[in-house]
């Protein structure tokens, strides 16, 4: 009746199963020639179940039982440690000395030196549950200037870098692959989007898809596996979190393949944070300058915020065991509260924040270490946790199926492991408002956040607001007349504090580095706030401009052009607040406003050649 490998991992589970855990899915079957294809199916998913999990369910079930017991008995994973602030650089794009460990400029400029051997994982197998939202989060607009989604953001991001990559090694045959984690839940539509947009100009050998499996949900402590309600002859699965991309990555041959072609550093993005791209560069010269296995982009944490803390982990009794790694927010407070004053995930009053630095949760990982860690016994399989919630305080039975999780943040221990002491693992901490700002959070949930006072309600508009001050900020340090959007000046707009202007874009074709603005923006430039500006382009030179409305300047590749006494007067963008009594489709409502284009200045220009654009307003063909 089955087939060999459904039999196979069927036999496999009665002959685990000395305890009868699991009796109810392979006992009390009825006779031949009733629920036969029934049997099939679930002896397939078993075998499909054996098969995506290294060392196979009998492996995940053992796991499960350890983890599920320890957490019945509630175990402190943390009780043979104390946790302290760790040491790593601190870098400020204005170059504060306060807050600087290092200079800005020297960081970037050590990224620049290796941005052309950098490859790029996106974790995206994520539902947007809280964000409200059932389409995939890749697809959303990071801004309604543009209308340039998270995925084209982060794609174009990378091919920004491959042509400075380019530029700077004169290697026009160097490429920077993408890798794209997808569940079974978002792989489909991100495929599409991709299509649809044709790969958004990347060659499309340079992007892969690896697509991480469910795992199987458990009905109570002794790991039974959990059937569906109104199913008995299907195991219910659930997702098993970021954690499974560095198991897929060694799976698949990826890390042998870009250890083979000379590249030193994967850098590992989540989905809907379009901040993050700032950091990557000095990111990396941070880890090039001090040799960092592995380097979290941190920022300044909020105390409580949802965000991990990067700790490092003292051990009690040995000091070999003593680690640096991110503590998860739900765990931090606990494991402080049994230690120094007990006061737990507090602020330090002098700063405001929490002492401990706030994981973005991006990773820069060199790759010799990474690659002799994938390869040692764990295969990358980072360890896992359980988080069942229990129905009473007896915690013996479960209010819904659980799972094992994992996080791709946990792998120093797998480095621990594999490297010993000689594991080195940092972090490089940046200003929140150049580095952090994700869309997470759904916007009746973010309208609470900010009315108990929160300044960070994870929503789609405040990540909006967030990139237009982020651009105001780095423009207002080159020199730019821009006003820069203070926590006094925000307004409020479908109930969530955001800016009043001036809205600006900068494409990663106008530069991935400081030292790229300060190239292009050579003169005098001025905005006014009710004021939106779209630049894009590699070869786009300010000499002179004033901007009050909207301007939109994009550039083709062998374009060069000169912005020289252009003065932009026109009526501009507008924000529109939501009409409560109408339906808007769900990826206008998470926002909870729409942009309304009155009048705009637009330069699209793509003609070889060099080019003048001047106090008129005219494009003047200039001598190269
Ligand atoms: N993701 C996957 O690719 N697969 C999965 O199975 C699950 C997620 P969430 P979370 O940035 O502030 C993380 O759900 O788990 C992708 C850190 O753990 O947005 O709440 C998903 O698509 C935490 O330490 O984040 O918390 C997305 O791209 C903290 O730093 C990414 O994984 C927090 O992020 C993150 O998934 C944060």
């Amino acid at each position: 009746l089955l087939s060999p490998r459904g039999r196979n991992a069927l036999e496999r589970l009665v002959e685990y199963d000395t305890d009868g855990a699991q009796q109810h899915v392979y006992g009390h079957w009825p006779p031949p020639g009733l629920h036969d294809s029934d049997k099939q199916r679930l002896a397939e998913q078993l075998a499909d179940l054996e098969e995506s999990y290294p060392g196979g369910l009998p492996a995940y079930l053992s796991k499960a039982k350890v983890l599920l017991r320890e957490s019945a008995e509630g175990l402190n994973p943390f009780d043979e440690y104390e946790a302290v602030v760790p040491q790593g650089e601190s870098l400020s794009y204005d170059n504060e000395p306060a807050t600087s460990t290092m200079a800005f400029a020297d960081a970037e400029q050590a990224g620049l030196d290796v941005c052309g051997t950098a490859v790029f994982v996106l974790v995206a197998g994520g539902l947007g549950e809280r964000l409200g939202y059932s389409g995939i989060k890749l697809s959303l607009e990071t801004n309604l200037c543009t209308n340039k989604s998270y995925l084209e953001t982060y794609v174009r991001y990378i091919q920004a870098m491959q042509y400075t990559a380019r530029q700077r090694t004169g290697n026009e045959q160097l490429r920077i692959p993408l890798v794209i984690m997808t569940s079974g839940d978002t792989d489909p539509l991100t495929r599409q989007l991709l299509e649809d947009n044709k790969y958004f100009g990347m060659d499309i050998d340079m992007v892969t898809i690896v697509t991480q499996d469910k795992v199987a949900a458990l009905k109570d402590g002794a790991a039974g596996l959990a059937l569906d309600d109104k199913d008995r002859w299907t195991v219910e699965t659930k997702p098993h979190g970021h954690g499974d991309v560095h198991h897929l990555l060694y799976r698949e041959g990826l890390v042998d393949q870009w250890q083979d072609q000379g590249k030193t550093h994967v850098v590992f993005l989540q989905d809907t944070n379009a901040l993050v791209i700032n950091s990557v560069v000095p990111a990396l010269g941070v880890s090039v300058t001090r040799g960092f296995h592995m380097n979290s982009i941190c920022i300044p944490r909020l105390a409580g915020e949802a965000a991990g803390a990067i700790a490092r982990l003292e051990h009690k009794t040995d000091p070999n065991k003593s680690l640096v790694i991110n503590v998860e927010y739900n765990q931090l407070d606990p494991l402080l509260r049994t230690q120094g004053d007990g006061k737990g995930d507090v602020a330090d009053p002098e700063t405001g924040y929490s002492p401990f630095p706030g994981n973005a949760n991006n990773l820069i990982i060199e790759l010799t270490a990474y690659g002799k860690t994938l390869r040692g016994e764990d295969q990358g399989v980072v360890l896992e946790f359980v988080n069942p919630k229990y129905k009473d305080a007896s915690r013996t039975e479960f209010k819904k199926p659980t799972r094992l999780e994992c996080m791709m943040q946990d792998i120093p221990k797998l480095f621990q492991k594999e490297m010993g002491a000689e594991a080195n693992i940092g972090f490089t901490l940046f200003d929140r408002w150049f580095t952090f700002s994700p869309a997470k959070n759904a916007l009746d949930a973010g309208q609470d956040a900010v009315e108990a006072g929160s300044t960070a309600p994870g929503t789609m508009s405040s990540a909006e607001s967030d990139k237009y001050i982020q651009n105001q900020r780095k423009l207002a340090s080159l020199g730019v007349k821009v006003p820069v959007t203070m926590a006094d000046d925000l307004v409020v707009v479908g109930g969530i504090p955001v800016t009043p202007g001036p809205r600006i874009v900068l494409g990663s074709a106008f530069g991935i580095s400081q030292e790229a603005y300060r190239e292009k923006i050579q003169g005098e430039m001025e905005l006014t706030q009710r004021s939106a500006l779209v630049m894009d382009g590699h070869h786009l030179t300010i000499k002179s401009l004033k901007v009050d409305g909207a301007l939109v300047i994009r550039t083709g590749k062998d374009t060069f052009v000169t912005v020289d006494g252009l003065v932009v007067t026109n009526k501009g963008w507008e924000l529109q607040e939501l009409d409560p009594e109408q339906n808007y489709p769900e990826h206008v409502a998470i926002r909870g406003y729409t942009m309304t284009k009155h009048e705009t200045t637009e330069y699209l220009l793509d003609e070889p050649g060099h080019f003048v654009i001047d106090a008129s307003g005219n494009v003047q063909k200039a001598a190269e």
